[in-house]
């Protein structure tokens, strides 16, 4: 006699799966991710050639906004091709009735390429405004430190639990309230120390700050609309992030560069600490 289970009589069991819905990104967002890509990249080698006839000394701000585009184009070619993608999947949610709805679950595509890039690139462009208006060290590590933290947290967000989950919307609050801490540390001490820089600076960081905190702001507002409640597609969701980056790097870094070029006193002098190291006090 055979003990194998297939010989026992009796209803068969049966799976039933649950439909699945993908979001995913489609033509459109495909070819923006690819435009995107080579517009970081041409960036780029412009930021590179700016610095063409500039001492080695005085290429601080060049190096540092070109290493900006380079992770970006970095990250676009990755996205581009495919790589730095999942799915995160979660029964779907009834946006009407504010109840899980049983019915079929959604996978939506997270581009954890943009963590990776934001992580590497959001501290220095923190470190461009610090430097620009003469914050201590002390307090421009605090700043990087809590964006780091704030972009980690997102990163846990978009890959925790999918659906309208405490664990989601938690990570979710406490990277607004990094955010928070990194605005406070950049602003407050920001525009403490570049009065002693004179009016051109001043203004300069000025309008760099308001233009970074406008755009800052909206990436939190249109994660929680994109990628938490899921209320766009995946396309949408490409081309927004495509608009603010292109406007958060390469245009945030020619307005840097081409101000600074004009303004002898923006000018940071490394040569000392290359040479020696940071000098201790007695
Ligand atoms: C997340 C979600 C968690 C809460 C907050 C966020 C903020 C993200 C920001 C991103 C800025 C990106 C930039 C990219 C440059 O190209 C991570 C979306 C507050 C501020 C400037």
């Amino acid at each position: 006699t055979s003990t194998t289970s297939s010989h026992v009589p009796g209803p068969v069991p049966t799976v039933i799966p649950t439909p699945t819905e993908y979001q995913t990104l489609g033509e459109t967002g495909h070819r923006t991710l690819w435009v995107t890509f080579a517009l970081m990249v041409l960036s780029s080698g412009i930021f590179a050639l700016m610095s063409w006839n500039v001492p080695t000394s005085k290429r601080l701000f060049h190096v540092i906004t070109t290493l900006i585009t380079v992770v970006a184009s970095l990250s676009y070619f990755a996205m581009a091709t495919g790589h730095a993608t999942t799915f995160n999947c979660s029964t779907a949610w009834d946006h009407h009735k504010h109840v899980p709805d049983t019915s079929h679950q959604v996978c939506r595509q997270v581009f954890w390429g943009r963590y990776v890039d934001w992580a590497l690139t959001t501290p220095l462009l923190l470190l461009e405004l610090c430097l620009l208006a003469g914050v201590d060290g002390a307090h421009t590590l605090m700043a990087i430190v809590a964006d780091v933290i704030m972009v980690l947290c997102g990163l846990f967000a978009a890959l925790g639990e999918g659906g309208n989950t405490a664990q989601k919307w938690g990570w979710y609050t406490i990277g607004c309230f990094s955010y928070l801490f990194v605005i406070w540390h950049v602003a407050l001490h920001g525009s403490r120390t570049v009065t002693a820089k004179g009016r051109g600076v001043s203004r300069l960081f000025t309008g760099l700050a308001v233009f970074a905190l406008l755009l800052w702001t909206a990436y939190p507002i249109i994660w929680g609309i994109a990628g938490g409640a899921r209320r766009t597609n995946v396309d949408t969701e490409i081309m927004i992030y495509t608009v603010l980056d292109l406007l958060a790097k390469p245009v945030f870094g020619f307005w840097l560069l081409l101000s600074h070029r004009a303004m002898p006193e923006t000018n940071i002098d490394l040569a000392g600490y290359w040479s020696h190291g940071l000098a201790t006090e007695g």
